[in-house]
C-alpha cells in the first residue's frame, strides 16, 4: 500500500463544490455587496484561514495547552492577542469565540446565573438576538428585558434604559446593535450601569473597524468588557474576541475554555492577527473614515430621491432604510435590488407595522464597497440604482440593464482577496 494518500486539488476531488466556490466568486466581483456585516477579507487573511493552522487542537491558552505541538500556535495566538491589545489600548483580549454569538454567550457565563435578569436593545429596535431577544438562549435562560428607541427620533431612549435597570437591577447591560445607524453613546451606558451596579459590556461587532480606524468614539475604558466579531468592518476572518480590563481576564478566558468551547479554530486566530496587523495602518484610518463618509453621501444621495431613513441619516457605515413612502415592502424591495447587482437585506424598522420575515425596511452599508476604493461619485449612482429598482422592482428589462450597469463600475473597483 502507497503511504502518499491521493491528494487531488479541488477541481478534481469535488467539481461541485470547486464550481460553487467559483460562482460565489463571480458574485462577490459583480456585485455591490450592501449589507453592513459583510467585507471582504484580504488575500493574506485568507490564506491563514484556509492553511493547514486547521489540523491542529489547543485546548487551553498559550503555555497551559492541553495537547503537545504548540510550538507556532502559541506564538501565533499570543501575537493576536498582543496586537489586539495595542490596535484597542485594552489590558487583555481573548481570540478564541468561534463568533460573536459564543463570545456574547461566554459573557453571560463569566457574569450571570441562569435567570439572572439582564438588559439589552430589542431585536426590532435594532438590537441582537444574543442581547437577550426572546427566542434566543439569552432571552430563555436568563431574565432579560429589552429598552428600545424613541418613538420620535428614533434613537435609543435612555430614559428607558435608566428606568428598566432601575427596576430590574441587571447583572449585565448590553450596550450593542446590528441595525442602528447612529454613534453609540457609551459615557451613558456605563453612567447607568454604575447608577445600578451592572456590568456594562459593548458589543462592538458592527464597528469594530471603525473603532479601530478611529470614525466611531471607543468603548474600551468606558465598558468594562467588550464583544467583537472580526469580520465585519475589521475586515478579518469570521471569527469573535473578547476585550476585558484586568480585573475580568480569569472570569473571561474561564468562561470562553472551558466554559463554553473546545480547542480554538487556529487558522481564524492566525487571520485575526492578520487583520490587527493591517487594522493598525494609516491606510486602514483613511479606510475607516472612508466607510463613514460613503455612508452619510448615500444617505443624502438617498434622502434627496425621496427615500426616508431611520433617523434620518447615519454617523457610521449603515442605512436603515423605510421603504414606506416608496410603497414597497422590504423583502420585495431586496429581491429586486440583489436581481440588479445591490445585495443588501431586508430589515425591521423601529415600531414596523409589518411582520419581521416581511418587514418595512431595507439595511444597507458602505464596509465592502469601500474596501473596493468607491467614493461619492459612486454612492450617488447607487442611489439613483436603487431609486429606478425600487420603483419597478418587476421590470425585468430594467433589472437586467441595472445589472448590466452594476457588473461594469464592479470591473473599475477590484476587491481585496478575490482572484483578479
Ligand atoms: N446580525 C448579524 C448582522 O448584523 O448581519 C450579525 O450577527
Amino acid at each position: 500500500m502507497s503511504s502518499v494518500l491521493n491528494d487531488p486539488p479541488l477541481s478534481e476531488s469535488d467539481p461541485e463544490i470547486h464550481r460553487l466556490i467559483a460562482d460565489e466568486v463571480v458574485r462577490e466581483r459583480d456585485k455591490l455587496r450592501l449589507i453592513p456585516s459583510e467585507n471582504y477579507a484580504s488575500k493574506a487573511v485568507l490564506e491563514a484561514a484556509g492553511s493547514v493552522l486547521t489540523n491542529k487542537y489547543s485546548e487551553g491558552y498559550a503555555g497551559r495547552r492541553y495537547y503537545e505541538g504548540q510550538q507556532q500556535i502559541d506564538e501565533i495566538e499570543n501575537l493576536a492577542c498582543s496586537r489586539l491589545k495595542a490596535l484597542f489600548g485594552v489590558d487583555h483580549v481573548n481570540v478564541q469565540p468561534y463568533s460573536g454569538s459564543p463570545a456574547n454567550l461566554a459573557v453571560y457565563l463569566a457574569f450571570c446565573k441562569p435567570g439572572d435578569p439582564v438588559l439589552g436593545l430589542g431585536l426590532p429596535a435594532g438590537g441582537h438576538l444574543t442581547h437577550g431577544w426572546s427566542v434566543s438562549i439569552t432571552g430563555k435562560f436568563f431574565d432579560s428585558h429589552a429598552y428600545g428607541v424613541n418613538k420620535d427620533d428614533h434613537r435609543i431612549d435612555f430614559a428607558e434604559v435608566r428606568a428598566l435597570a432601575k427596576e430590574h437591577k441587571p447583572k449585565i447591560i448590553w450596550a450593542g446593535t446590528t441595525a442602528y445607524p447612529r454613534t453609540l453613546e457609551f459615557d451613558k451606558f456605563r453612567e447607568i450601569a454604575d447608577e445600578v451596579g451592572a456590568v456594562l459590556i459593548a458589543d462592538m461587532a458592527h464597528i469594530a473597524g471603525l473603532v479601530a480606524g478611529g470614525a466611531h468614539p471607543s468603548p474600551v475604558g468606558v465598558a468594562e468588557v467588550v464583544t467583537s466579531t472580526t469580520h465585519k468592518t475589521l475586515r478579518g476572518p469570521r471569527g469573535g474576541m473578547i476585550l476585558c480590563d484586568e480585573k475580568h481576564k480569569k472570569a473571561i478566558d474561564r468562561a470562553v475554555f472551558p466554559g463554553l468551547q473546545g480547542g480554538p479554530h487556529n487558522h481564524t486566530t492566525a487571520g485575526i492577527a492578520i487583520a490587527a496587523k493591517e487594522a493598525s495602518t494609516l491606510e486602514f484610518k483613511q479606510y475607516a473614515a472612508n466607510v463613514v463618509s460613503n455612508a452619510k453621501n448615500l444617505a443624502e444621495a438617498l434622502l434627496s430621491r425621496g427615500f426616508s431613513l431611520v433617523t434620518g441619516g447615519t454617523d457610521n457605515h449603515l442605512v436603515l432604510v423605510d421603504l414606506t413612502p416608496k410603497g414597497i415592502p422590504g423583502k420585495v424591495a431586496a429581491q429586486a435590488l440583489d436581481s440588479a447587482g445591490m445585495v443588501g437585506n431586508y430589515n425591521s424598522i423601529p415600531f414596523d407595522p409589518r411582520k419581521p420575515f416581511d418587514p418595512s425596511g431595507i439595511r444597507i452599508g458602505t464596509p465592502s464597497i469601500t474596501s473596493r476604493g468607491m467614493g461619492a461619485a459612486e454612492m450617488t449612482k447607487l442611489a439613483e440604482w436603487m431609486d429606478r429598482v425600487v420603483q419597478a422592482p418587476e421590470d425585468e428589462a430594467l433589472i437586467a440593464k441595472v445589472a448590466g450597469e452594476v457588473k461594469e463600475l464592479c470591473s473599475s473597483f477590484p476587491a481585496p482577496g478575490l482572484p483578479v
